[in-house]
């Protein structure tokens, strides 16, 4: 409450947050959590948390009047709607160049993201945290964190047989008709449950298309692991509609200013409390958001000039196929995807077969790419708001990587690329990332395990200590870092 002073206060409650919240408190640490969005707790009148995909509603978006969804058009057509202004579970942040799309709410992107659990090969480790022991890593941090979040595999049987991955058979042999390999990926999807919605005996959830908006049953979010650990040990308080506006040194503390908010977004109150330590645990743009204005206001001008810098998009890069009407990709797909094309070594890429869940057969391909895009942006201060002066344009080497796999598939088949899926005739989708990634890159802006350079006690602990690429889907490492560096914290700063 306001005007209370804690030993331990950390800002957000994704995967950087609550594995720190977990660890602190399994030491006998009180850990304070402020998260600016919603519980995600109750059910509205429809009886679900969450709503679906193909029926965005005011839980869908962070306080937008209309849906923004990552692919804008069909058939040539805008899809999307109107829907009242509230706190919704997925904010589609748009800077100049580009739409960083983020979860809000307790469980921070967990709630949202398509729970696509992949640790990246070791030989890629030293080019995505170059200061890392990898050894390390991969003996205790990976194993801990795929632990921690529940990580499985598909059943490879049933993949093969099941309707609603269709879809991903037809990614499977048009790759390995082109001499790709096709890799199955981890997800914390709970993959029981998902073979009991495909029999009808339970609630349908991935199988209904529930994803992008949260997912009511399935998949394992950190709210029912790292999160239900922490509530469970008694020592973790979490305030959801809280969002910290202001950190600064107070004596030995920090002065930590924190908004409430009310679920249209409105401040309703303003709280101070007391902290010994403060985690930034805001996520990559949260966190470097927080810190740039926080230096250039003069409330932390200790931090050092790496705050804000070294921020990617992981290499995002969308784009859909057409198939032949002999390749349907099947009415029902599984929200979850299931399995990648890998073609790092040679063309930097690594993509990942996706569902197009429209509930009509669409003979489409779709496929999120992660590349090795080398372009890295900055966030700064403009006296009034944060930026980041990413370009649309930096995308063309992750396009270009994406080709490596897209084009011979092609050729192969005797098909060409969707262009209705982004706009009209516009064939790959440039303009947003799931990833974001860096903006207090480790060993630069902070030491080497994530202390802020220039205050004792004030840590970062999220996706912004890794500099723009994981090779792979980001979580798992975000979560093994945090492994690491809080188990370091733990034993020598308190
Ligand atoms: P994050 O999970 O973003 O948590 C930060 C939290 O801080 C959020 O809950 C914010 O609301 C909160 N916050 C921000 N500012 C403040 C403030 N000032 N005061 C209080 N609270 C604040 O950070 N990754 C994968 O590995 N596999 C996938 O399959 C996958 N799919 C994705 C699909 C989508 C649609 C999206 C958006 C992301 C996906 N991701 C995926 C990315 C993944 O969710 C992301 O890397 C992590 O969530 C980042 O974790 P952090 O702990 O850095």
């Amino acid at each position: 409450g306001d005007g209370a002073h804690v030993p331990v206060l950390v800002i957000g409650t994704g995967y950087g947050g609550s594995v720190a919240a977990l660890r602190m408190a399994q030491a006998g640490i009180n850990v304070e959590m402020v998260e600016m969005g919603m519980a995600w707790d109750t059910p509205g009148s429809d009886g679900k948390i969450f709503c679906n995909t193909t029926s965005p509603d005011e839980r869908s978006y962070w306080l937008r009047t209309k849906t923004k969804q990552p692919l804008s058009n069909f058939l040539g057509f805008p899809i999307d709607k109107t829907i009242p202004k509230h706190t919704g579970v997925l904010d589609a942040e748009e800077f100049g160049g580009i739409i960083v799309y983020q979860g809000r709410g307790v469980g921070g992107g967990s709630l949202v993201n398509g729970g696509m659990a992949v640790t990246p090969k070791r030989e890629n480790f030293g080019a995505i945290l170059p200061t890392v022991n990898a050894d390390e890593m991969y003996n205790t941090y990976y194993p801990r964190a795929n632990a921690g979040l529940g990580v499985g595999l598909i059943d490879p049987n049933w993949f093969d047989t099941v309707d609603c991955y269709q879809f991903a058979r037809v990614g499977r042999k048009q790759a390995q008709r082109s001499n790709f390999p096709f890799v199955f990926v981890p997800d914390v999807y709970d993959w029981d449950y998902m073979k009991q919605e495909a029999a009808g005996t339970v609630p349908k959830s991935a199988v209904a298309g529930e994803i992008l908006y949260g997912n009511n049953y399935g998949k394992k979010s950190l709210q029912k692991t790292y999160i239900a650990q922490a509530k469970g040990t008694g020592r973790v308080n979490i305030s959801p509609l809280h969002r910290v506006a202001s950190v600064t040194p107070s004596g030995s503390s920090y002065t930590v200013v924190i908004e409430q908010l009310n679920t249209s977004g409105d401040v309703t109150a303003t709280k101070t409390v007391l902290a010994d330590k403060v985690f930034f645990a805001a996520g990559s743009v949260g966190t470097s958001k927080l810190l740039v204005k926080l230096k250039a206001t003069g409330k932390l001008p200790g931090l050092n000039g790496e705050i804000g810098q070294g921020w990617g998009d992981n290499g995002n890069v969308m784009c859909g196929r057409a198939n032949h009407l002999w390749d349907p990709t099947g009415k029902v797909q599984a929200s979850i995807p299931c399995g990648g094309i890998d073609n790092w070594t040679a063309g930097g890429a690594f993509a990942e077969v996706a569902p197009l869940p429209t509930g009509i057969e669409t003979y489409a391909s779709f496929y999120l790419s992660i590349t090795k895009n080398p372009n890295r942006a900055q966030f700064s201060w403009d006296g009034s708001k944060v930026n980041l002066n990413w370009q649309t344009a930096w995308k063309q080497p992750s396009i270009d990587m994406a080709k490596t796999i897209f084009d011979k598939i092609n050729s192969k088949e005797g098909t060409i690329y969707r262009t209705d899926l982004f706009g009209t005739y516009k064939i790959w989708g440039d303009h947003l990332t799931y990833h974001p990634l860096g903006g207090a890159v480790l060993n630069k802006a902070t030491d080497n395990y994530g202390r802020l350079a220039g205050y004792r006690n004030l840590y970062a602990i999220d996706g912004s200590l890794i500099p723009g690429n994981t090779s792979v889907n980001p979580f798992v490492t975000i979560t093994a870092l945090a492994e690491r560096n809080i188990e370091k914290i733990i034993a020598t700063d308190f």
